[in-house]
């Protein structure tokens, strides 16, 4: 009977819990797989000039303090070519075969040795045989193993690599572990080439890579979306007068990560009244009052890609009439920009779109004079690309969409205390952000699953939470 009495409590937050991402294996199964990686090498190499050779280091350990770092991410490219996630690593990739140490390839991974004292404090190091098994790799080597005479930079024509030389030394140069030494053999090597390092080539083709999403990463994109949707989703049913903007940040957090999210895809916007019109707010102190808007620009990062989803939300569950009018402008400007991305269409009619809706909006408010006026409501760009990287490598201006883009649209208005307008605007800022990918047919929004309308958030925020 006891039991029985516990079952229908549980019932019902059961059937109500969004199931978005239900690990059923002992760790997680889904990363992208070693012949993607491959791909994505094979297809770097395809674009490389000839004579050619791309150097990509894996990110530093950075200290955070004392002899505390920061948790490790990945560098992103790195990362895109192996799916090696162990610092201290190089990948080189090559357009024509060659021989370093006795093995024949067009690419050669450098990466930490095995050392129990190590993996007794952090962790399993994965090793030659580990980065061969798990990432299938052919040429492995240590990292100890890279030096200056690894192979004759001069042979080479074009060098491609995502930093320039004053940058690896910069960046690398005062930490003593392995990276920092390949980084100062690279760095010595660059400075004996006879050419300039092909920084732009290097980017241009990273940019054709990275700015079309293959159907494995969409995979994992769906996910991390998923998982922000059901995060906003909480925040709206949970948030209230007398919580704190650092509260609202903390429901959004758990359920990230309680649904297998590793990081916020970046630093949590959770800005309430005034605090909504500060474009990348993350302070998140301030305590919430009935009547303000909250801003939360906030999203899930999976296996490496980010989502990146803003909603903005009455604190006490119901727009003011000042509040609606605004939100349904930008919800509107939203709608028009979506409606213009798709395969064709150029890149840059997003913004076009969504200002010239919020311009004449706002115009006719009478809460600016004109379009410079308007601007300053609406001071940033409409779209940007996402995945990897929140701000992610991807066509610009009039280059027309092709399917596997994906991109932001967010258009904002933001009307902080003191604007020259009727007092009766201040306080108001309003951003609505979704993750469009462009698809052969015209576009999904991924992020379709946490409401935009006024009706609809007003819904949700009567609905039942657990943080009540
Ligand atoms: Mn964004």
């Amino acid at each position: 009977m006891k039991k029985l009495w516990l079952l229908l409590l549980v019932l019902p937050h059961l059937a109500s819990a969004q199931q978005t991402n239900i690990q059923t294996t002992e760790y997680p199964n889904d990363y992208l797989s070693p012949e993607f990686h491959a791909g994505r090498r094979a297809a770097f190499k395809e674009k490389m000039p000839a004579k050619s050779v791309g150097i990509f280091f894996a990110s530093q350990v950075r200290l955070r303090n004392n002899d505390v770092d920061y948790q490790y991410a990945q560098s992103k490219n790195f990362y895109y070519f192996t799916g090696l996630e162990e610092p201290n690593s190089l990948l080189l990739l090559f357009k024509e075969p060659t021989t370093i140490m006795g093995k024949t390839g067009t690419e050669f991974i450098f990466v930490q040795n095995r050392d129990p004292q190590r993996e007794m404090w952090n962790g399993k190091i994965l090793g030659i045989e580990g980065v061969t098994s798990r990432y299938k790799f052919s040429n492995v080597f240590l990292n100890r193993d890279f030096t200056a005479n690894t192979f004759n930079i001069n042979d080479y024509d074009s060098v491609l690599t995502a930093f320039r030389s004053e940058d690896i030394f910069q960046t690398y140069a005062r930490s003593r572990d392995e990276l920092s030494r390949m980084a100062g053999v690279v760095d010595s090597l660059i400075k004996q080439y006879k050419k300039p390092i092909a920084a732009r080539t290097t980017a241009q083709i990273l940019t054709a890579l990275r700015g079309i999403k293959q159907p494995e990463e969409i995979a994992i994109l769906e996910k991390a979306a998923a998982i922000s949707v059901e995060g906003h989703n909480e925040v709206m049913k949970a948030v209230k007068p007398g919580m704190t903007e650092y509260q609202a940040q903390a429901i959004m957090e758990y359920s990230f990560k309680k649904n297998g999210s590793e990081y916020p895809g970046y630093p949590s916007i959770n800005g309430a009244a005034e605090n909504a019109c500060v474009l990348h707010y993350v302070t998140n102190l301030k305590l919430m009052k009935n009547g303000d808007l909250l801003l939360s620009d906030c999203a899930a990062e999976y296996h490496g890609y980010t989502a990146d989803v803003t909603r903005t939300v009455p604190v006490n569950g119901k727009f003011s009439p000042e509040q609606k009018i605004i939100y349904e402008l930008v919800l509107a400007a939203q709608d028009s920009a979506i409606a213009v991305c798709k395969p064709g269409m150029p890149y840059s009619g997003s913004d076009a779109t969504a200002r010239r809706v919020i311009n004449r909006g706002l115009i006719a408010l009478g809460i600016a004079a004109n379009d410079a006026e308007a601007r300053k409501y609406f001071p940033h760009g409409t779209s940007h690309h996402l995945g990897l990287d929140v701000h992610d490598l991807g066509i610009r201006g009039n280059q027309p969409f092709e399917p596997g883009m994906y991109l932001t649209v967010e258009p904002g208005i933001y009307i902080p205390p003191g604007s020259k307008c009727d007092p009766k605007w201040w306080s108001i800022g309003v951003r609505i952000e979704d993750d469009i990918l462009i698809t052969k047919e015209g576009n999904r929004n991924l992020s379709a699953g946490s409401p935009r309308t006024v009706t609809e958030i007003e819904k949700l925020a009567k609905a039942k939470t657990i943080f009540n």
